[in-house]
């Protein structure tokens, strides 16, 4: 095996799966995590996560002795950086946890060694973490970026760096690490032919070979790309309510021109990918995104167009009792990083208009925010039977099949078109 020792940095809803699909493939890997519960978790066989099936991976993982998490790395012949990306309040992208993993693996990199960045990242940022290894080891040669009068220096080079941008699908990581191409930049070029060479190991889908840079950016289109569409579909329904219009009917009709593929409203775009990626287009270049700047805006504020909505039908009740269904971000996931649904419940509960019910079949309790705020956490049956009013966040797969012959009587807000 060329490539037996991997090790791969953070172990959350991409590292975790990365790590423990490559341990069941045969090779060697060492999982590092700044959270002592994640490793001593991952250690017994389980996982701190919710995603179909990982159980089952990591557990064979762990029995196998393949896999093993721990707080600090260990030298590798791979590794994979795949921790967090977010954005700060005002919008610019954190780095933070890159600097941190780039700087906590420096140690351990030795010539020979590929380096791989998974995190969705502003581009040139590939690039960034040559420098923050550089300052740690002088002794070793890192890749720069090619220019037309560069490449001959290349051949000086002694670790290998590139940029792979993870595209899984939350609910589909296992099938989808596997089956989906994969676009592959190396901040030059025999960084990356190395990092084609450890894909090719483990991914059925097609290698793309690009530079870092267009691969950092590429990820950033792919998001922005389904964002800016998104807007589309919600711009439309908020039209079709001002003028009268079902907007999934609209959508579906419309849908129906051979080229027109317009996707669904919803009561915004939540998740840590597609609500976060465009600002690092925008903060980029904010006086060239325009579009892209635009599109996160209109999705921003739905969330505020459904607590709008709500509150106008709630006006006619003294104490409404008000049934909000689902909270994850999106459907059959336990993820409520950036939900736009959290983000009604917990407004609508701080309005004080009613008695505010949630219902998450997901989650065993609620995250403290709401608590505070006066949710209430209950089943769907309860929360149906008590409700005067009725909102659909969230189209979980309880909630799409429930008999709607018990929402007669009720005010029904759905906002993803799921009971039409
Ligand atoms: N949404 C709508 N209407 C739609 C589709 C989605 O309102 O028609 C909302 C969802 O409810 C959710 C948000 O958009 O709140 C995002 O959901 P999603 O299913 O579109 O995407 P994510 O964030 O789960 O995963 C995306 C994927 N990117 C693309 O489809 C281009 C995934 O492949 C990426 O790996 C992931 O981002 C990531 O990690 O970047």
């Amino acid at each position: 095996m060329p490539f037996p020792h991997v090790c791969v940095m953070g172990l959350g809803y991409i590292g975790l799966p990365t790590a423990s699909l490559l341990a069941t493939k045969g090779f060697s890997v060492h999982g590092v995590d700044v959270n002592p519960h994640a490793v001593d978790t991952i250690n017994q066989g389980n996982i701190h996560i919710h995603e179909p099936d990982l159980d089952v991976m990591v557990r064979a993982a762990v029995n196998s002795g393949n896999l093993r998490a721990a707080t600090e790395p260990t030298q590798a012949d791979v590794f994979i950086i795949a921790v967090p990306t977010p954005i700060r309040p005002d919008k610019s992208p954190d780095l933070s946890f890159v600097e941190a993993a780039a700087r906590t693996l420096a140690p351990y990199v030795a010539e020979g060694n590929l380096v791989v960045l998974e995190s969705t990242s502003p581009v040139g940022t590939t690039e960034r973490i040559c420098d923050w290894m550089a300052e740690a080891r002088s002794d070793l040669v890192f890749p720069r970026r090619e220019t037309a009068f560069s490449v001959a220096e290349s051949e000086a080079r002694e670790v290998f760096v590139s940029h792979c941008p993870e595209r899984v699908l939350p609910g589909q990581i296992l099938r989808e690490l596997v089956e989906n191409d994969r676009v592959v930049g190396g901040v030059d070029r025999a960084s990356t032919e190395k990092t084609l060479e450890f894909y090719g190991t483990f991914v059925r889908g097609q290698l793309l070979a690009t530079d870092s840079r267009t691969a950092e950016m590429c990820k950033l289109t792919e998001n922005a790309f389904r964002d800016v569409n998104i807007a589309f579909a919600n711009e439309l329904s908020i039209l079709g309510d001002a003028l009268g219009i079902d907007p999934w009917e609209l959508i579906t009709l419309a849908n129906r021109h051979p080229r027109v593929s317009i996707l669904q409203p919803g009561p915004g775009v939540g998740g840590h990918c597609i609500a976060i990626d465009p600002w690092f287009i925008v903060h980029s270049r904010p006086d060239l995104a325009r579009l892209i700047r635009t599109a996160r805006e209109v999705n921003d504020s739905k969330p505020e167009w459904v607590l709008d909505k709500v509150k106008q039908r709630a006006e006619r009740f003294r104490e409404p009792v008000i049934a909000c269904l689902g909270l994850a971000f999106k459907a059959d996931i336990d993820d409520l990083r950036e939900s736009p649904s959290v983000e009604i419940v917990h407004a609508l509960a701080e309005s004080r208009v009613g008695r505010i019910l949630a219902v998450e079949p997901h989650i065993r309790e609620l995250p403290p925010a709401l608590r505070e705020a006066g949710v209430e956490l209950v089943d769907l049956a309860s929360a149906v039977a008590a409700a005067d009013i009725v909102v659909l966040l969230v189209n979980h797969k309880p909630f799409v099949r429930l008999d709607q012959a018990v929402l007669r009587d009720k005010i029904v807000i759905d906002t993803r078109g799921t009971w039409r």
